[in-house]
């Protein structure tokens, strides 16, 4: 047999293993050998029963994405499974790990599953932009009923093992070493003799659906896909399961996935999979990293109470520091609701709130940071008091202690100079909710060690984030091209356009929310500060300010909320005066198309994306885009600023910034050598990244 797949022969039940490390996935050279083992097994009268199992860390986790935009090779995995399906003696799936895409789809070929304790199966190929191509669609329905399966497909979320063995997708769960376990099944199974009825003739459940409360729930699930197509196709395939003869469905579940893989949407959505696992790479993965035991956090407000709750529940006992013993107390408070919320929803038992909150001990002594093994500081945005904070931390903690700061804006260059070991200094830019948020902006600074660069981005994945590593800059990677996108949006509304006309443009195009429901969300205040520290004003935002216009939290900003309502609307007030301002600068007002909003606002942020690239604060196009998809909510289904950029066309972004230049009275636009490059080339390569 190939080295991807053997088989053995146990006492008349074959064991059939995939071994594609890392994550036996269904390349050509894998599914090649597997069905020539199938059809070879069929007819063996040696072999009673069938197990398929893996070899490494998990079982198949789906088809070979590396595969998907080039003629696909025989066989395909359809024909494997249907190959399966025909098999008349027992077949038995042994599943450690996870059983993803193409990996459950396998599984769906065999008459029964078992599982590791461990195990998680699932559908996640909507995350990829498509459906599951290989009869998962109609398969999983007859397994767990079209609703179930319908929640599972929409959502792309894995189930675990005895949640499987609860809906029916599962037979047994074993403990310990599994595929003795299998072995004994299919054995068992072969014994007690067929026929074995293959998963595509077990209509019984599909039968009873109520295509009422079907629909119902999957136009719910439909609402939420916000422009994108592959989340409607999965609940139209799985509704052709209960509507259509088996083979029919099947055929329309093909249509729709040859449909979505050659869609931008899904390109795009396979970028972000590859982008985020490249972003966490850095070169010379070789050093040893430093040992981190316990994490010390400075400011138990909402920022560092979020930096502490993330450590907390990546399984890090906190060290929690304040100025004084009331903020402490307020800072702690403000944790455990939190905890408490996520108990009254149901996401944490109060067992696990007990065990989060073990982990934190509070202190208003520097000296109680000396055990901590990384101190994030999360203070006021302000110079000298980060300079005050490192100049503590330098006389207290260890000596191999990284020290890094959660400043959004301010040159860690300079706060390292400021003490004794700049090379155990960077940045964790944590977004707000830090505890929720997936993406850390992680801040290399000119003499940060490698190994402590290594350490926090392997640390990082320990507490479940998306991590890029950048440079520093005012504003990094994401505020810095924020400003650019924030500072049109302002004009736009000087020009014309209501608060609502350019968020709705802004939605229309994919995004969770505008530009101003986010200023409302986050706080008009902190812009506000961030600009009067630099000498910078924005007239409308500014003078919201200055009104006590906050947002969300004073109940009015660019908006006006009802009390407790997160959804705000449109106030006459703030359009009279965006009039009135604009009147005052001799700006006449005109009709603002969506069209033009998209382009005032959206090619600037790429044009500043690619100065970034240009000046190498972000190592590759594609780490901006993770940090824009995970930290700003850029739409997934446009893969990020660059990765857009490329689908509009460079050329088209200079020579429309050329034109908005001309048109706002700007100076003429000079579009910079790597986006005139790209313009040229199609690549945002740049001479580092090759
Ligand atoms: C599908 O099945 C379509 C079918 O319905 C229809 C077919 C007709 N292919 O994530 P990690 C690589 S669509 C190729 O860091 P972890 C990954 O890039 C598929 N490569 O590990 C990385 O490479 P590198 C549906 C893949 O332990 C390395 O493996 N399935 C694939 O943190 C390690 O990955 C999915 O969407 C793949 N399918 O997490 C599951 N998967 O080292 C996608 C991974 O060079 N995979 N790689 O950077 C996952 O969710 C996670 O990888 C998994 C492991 C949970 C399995």
């Amino acid at each position: 047999m190939s080295s991807s797949v053997s088989v053995v022969n146990e006492g008349g039940v074959a064991i059939v293993t995939i071994d594609n490390p890392p994550v036996n996935a269904l390349s050509f050279h894998v599914r090649e050998p597997l069905m020539q083992a199938l059809v070879a097994l069929r007819d063996d009268a040696s072999v009673a029963a069938i197990v398929i199992a893996c070899a490494g860390r998990t079982f198949v986790a789906g088809a070979d994405i590396t595969e998907f935009g080039k003629p696909m090779q025989q066989p395909e995995l359809r024909a494997i499974v249907a190959a399966l399906e025909v098999i008349a003696k027992p077949t038995v799936a042994a599943i450690h790990g996870t059983a993803l895409g193409g990996g459950l789809e396998l599984v769906l070929g065999c008459h029964f599953r078992v599982a590791d304790q461990g195990a998680k199966l699932g559908l996640p190929e909507v995350k990829l932009g498509i459906l599951p191509g290989g009869g998962g669609t109609v398969r999983l329905p007859r397994l767990v009923g079209a609703v179930k399966a319908l929640k599972m497909i929409v959502s792309g979320t894995p189930i675990g093992a005895s949640a499987a063995h609860g809906a029916g997708l599962v037979d047994a769960v074993f403990e310990g070493d599994l595929t003795p376990h299998a072995v004994n099944f299919a054995r068992e199974m072969a014994r007690k003799g067929g026929p074995f009825t293959p998963v595509r003739d077990r209509d019984e459940l599909l039968r009873g659906t109520d295509l009422a409360s079907f629909d119902a729930e999957a136009a719910d699930l439909a609402g939420k896909a916000r422009g994108l197509e592959a989340p409607i196709a999965c609940a139209q395939a799985v509704r052709n399961a209960v509507t259509l003869p088996f083979d029919e469905a099947l055929a329309a579940e093909r249509a729709l996935f040859v449909k979505l893989v050659a869609s931008d949407q899904s390109r795009a959505q396979r970028h972000l999979f590859f982008a985020e696992r490249e972003a966490a790479k850095l070169p010379g993965k070789d050093v040893v990293k430093r040992r981190v035991a316990r994490v010390g956090v400075i400011g138990a407000g909402t920022m560092g109470g979020g930096i502490a709750m993330a450590f907390a529940n990546g399984g890090f006992p906190v060290t929690l520091l304040e100025t004084s013993h009331e903020a402490l107390q307020r800072g702690l408070a403000t944790i455990e609701k939190n905890y408490a919320v996520s108990v009254t929803r149901g996401s944490l038992s109060e067992d696990a709130k007990r065990q989060r909150l073990a982990q934190f001990k509070g202190s208003t002594d520097y000296a109680d940071l000396a055990d901590c093994d990384l101190v994030v500081e999360a203070a006021f945005e302000d110079m000298a008091v980060k300079k005050e904070i490192f100049g503590k931390l330098d006389a207290v903690a260890r000596p191999d202690a990284i020290l890094a700061t959660n400043t959004s804006y301010l040159d860690i260059d300079e706060i390292a100079a400021s003490i004794s070991r700049p090379q155990d200094v960077l940045g964790l830019h944590f977004f707000s909710p830090a505890n929720v948020m997936k993406l850390l902006e992680i801040v290399r600074a000119e003499k940060t060690a490698p190994d402590a660069l290594a350490t926090v981005v392997d640390l990082a994945h320990r507490i479940g984030k998306v991590a890029v590593v950048v440079g520093v800059c005012h504003g990094f990677v994401g505020n810095r091209m924020l400003a650019a996108r924030g500072s049109e949006s302002e004009a736009l509304l000087l020009e014309g356009a209501t608060p609502r006309q350019i968020d709705e443009a802004f939605t229309d195009f994919g995004w969770p929310m505008g530009p101003f429901q986010m200023g409302d969300l986050a706080g008009l205040d902190i812009g506000w500060r961030n600009r009067k520290a630099r000498g910078l004003t924005a007239v409308i935002a500014d003078t919201l300010c200055e009104q006590g216009r906050f947002g969300q939290k004073t109940g009015r900003g660019f908006y006006l909320y009802e009390a407790g309502a997160r959804a705000g609307v449109p106030d006459p007030e703030v359009e009279a005066l965006i009039r009135d301002k604009a009147a005052q600068m001799g700006i006449v007002p005109r009709t603002i198309g969506a069209e033009e909003i998209i382009e005032r606002t959206l090619y600037p942020l790429v044009n500043e994306g690619a100065k970034i690239l240009e000046e190498r604060i972000a190592a590759r196009a594609s780490d901006i885009d993770v940090v824009w998809v995970n930290g700003y909510g850029f739409p997934v289904g446009k893969g990020g600023p660059m990765f857009w950029a490329g689908l509009e066309g460079a050329a088209r972004i200079i020579e429309r910034l050329e034109h908005w230049y001309r048109q706002t009275g700007k100076d003429v636009f000079q579009p910079g050598p790597l986006l005139r490059r790209m313009a040229e080339t199609g690549s945002w390569a740049t001479d580092a990244t090759g």
